[in-house]
């Protein structure tokens, strides 16, 4: 398939893409970007019959070959992230022209974290699962049965964490305590971009495999909703940011020791990359189901999320030791990974680590607050609004020394932090991407999950 960028940039022209440099504050309310797994079958219908539509008429071939030929410039470069920034807005625009109300939707795949090939993206009503044995095309699902022009011809293909035996379990990708990390500890630019790319970014594409290991990754409409994440994770780190570094923007390994401008253009798209830090303005007219646009410096709109989704059950959690990180972790544990936790107890928990508990942490926690309810200190219960009798916040917070810590040693095995595995050579070196950084990643994660269950913390999430 030979098709030049010029003609790209001129079929993208033809719907209003990249036409203009407008930087201007988005006039519309902003487009909801919401959870793929709280779609309902409606929602995925309506979404399939624009997704067909647009994959007919030839547009993800454009849009895998745009991705294909640039492929260098926008990994392990300081374009990574306002480069899919923009890219994925690109995208949903196209659609939206086909389907006026259509937004992406994201993958959050940390909440899927200790068991992936279990997610609901691969149900057979969704996006489908593993790809066949021998040539790894997928049998179920939205795209079964297309065919893809790029690299060549071909089927959409998916291999589970490429082993050489079939139907073993996907191998897991980040939990949310390791994304509340990285963002909590990344103080500017490289930092968030780094950890970002080498850490959820990767593990996703390379546990997934077949398409999502390639340069034609865009193929796997997955790749979309997880590129939506990854924005949504770092405008969560722009929002979390007092301001001070949102415009921070510097080179990476990628990019050789070539200075990089925030003034400089995109790759292909001809707007200067600042434009696309900011969201709510431009092209980039969405928001998150849980996140706020970035406002500018010196906005006065400029407002936190506020915490409104399923607060008895995160009270329950945060009122059991083991499970709420402000009291397991002694006060330099906390502070190494979580230092906005030592300053506001509250913080990661509303902003950084998602709401949705698992069912499994949900009975482990009435279990583990049965001692408790049964022996109430005068003035420590309240009764919330759903009859749940939660132990106030004071009781188990980081500055209370008195707080309750269960020994480690007590942890079953199956609740235990899941240990991190390492991204293989292969990947690394198809991909052109430097070993030592994602050893770095990785000997991150190593320690975390370390500290964690050296503390005898037991996750909400798996
Ligand atoms: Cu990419």
């Amino acid at each position: 398939m030979k098709i030049s960028l010029s003609v790209v940039v001129s079929a993208l022209t033809l719907i209003g893409g990249v036409t203009s440099q407008s930087n201007s504050r988005c006039s519309t309310d902003l487009y909801e970007r919401r959870n793929i797994r709280n779609y309902s079958g409606s929602d995925f219908a309506a979404f399939r019959s624009t997704y067909l539509k647009v994959h007919k008429l030839g547009w993800f071939g454009w849009f895998t070959y745009i991705h294909k030929t640039l492929y260098d410039a926008l990994h392990e470069t300081a374009e990574f992230l306002p480069w899919h920034r923009r890219y994925i807005t690109e995208v949903e625009l196209t659609m939206r022209y086909y389907d006026k109300s259509f937004t992406l939707p994201y993958f959050d795949s940390n909440s899927d974290c200790k068991d992936p090939a279990s997610s609901v993206i691969f149900r057979s009503d969704f996006f489908g699962g593993n790809g066949r044995d021998g040539d790894r095309c997928i049998t179920n699902g939205l795209a079964a049965g297309l065919q893809f022009e790029v690299p060549n011809t071909k089927c959409l293909q998916r291999d589970f964490t490429r082993d050489e035996k079939f139907n073993l379990p996907i191998e897991r990708w980040q939990c949310p305590e390791e994304m509340s990390t990285s963002i909590d500890n990344s103080r500017n630019f490289f930092d968030i971009s780094f950890v970002l790319e080498y850490g959820v970014h990767a593990k996703v594409h390379n546990n997934i495999g077949g398409d999502m290991i390639n340069p034609h990754s865009p193929n796997d409409f997955i790749f979309f909703m997880h590129h939506a994440n990854i924005d949504r994770l770092w405008l969560k780190y722009q929002n979390k940011q007092n301001n001070n570094n949102k415009y921070d923007y510097t080179s990476r390994d990628g990019d050789k020791g070539r200075r990089v401008s925030i003034n400089d253009d995109l790759s292909l798209f001809s707007e200067p990359i600042i434009n696309n830090f900011d969201v709510g303005y431009g092209f980039n007219c969405y928001k998150y189901d849980d996140t706020y646009p970035v406002f500018r410096r010196g906005d006065s709109n400029m407002k936190k999320r506020q915490d409104s989704t399923n607060s008895a059950l995160t009270d329950k959690i945060k009122s059991v030791p083991q499970m709420n990180l402000a009291s397991i972790l002694d006060a330099d544990t906390l502070a190494e990974f979580f230092p906005s936790l030592v300053k506001d107890s509250t913080e990661v928990t509303t902003n950084l680590l998602p709401s949705t508990i698992s069912p499994t942490a949900d009975s482990v926690a009435d279990t583990l607050l049965q001692p408790m309810l049964q022996a109430p200190s005068p003035n420590s219960n309240t009764t919330t609004s759903d009859g749940f009798q939660a132990i106030r916040p004071q009781t188990i917070s980081a500055k209370n020394g008195t707080a309750i810590r269960p020994k480690a040693a007590s942890v079953p095995d199956d609740l235990k932090y899941p240990l991190p595995n390492r991204i293989p050579e292969s990947y690394i070196v198809m991909m052109h991407m430097s070993k030592e950084n994602f050893e770095i990643q990785y000997q991150r994660e190593l320690k975390l999950a370390n500290a964690l269950n050296a503390a005898g913390y037991i996750s909400p999430y798996i």
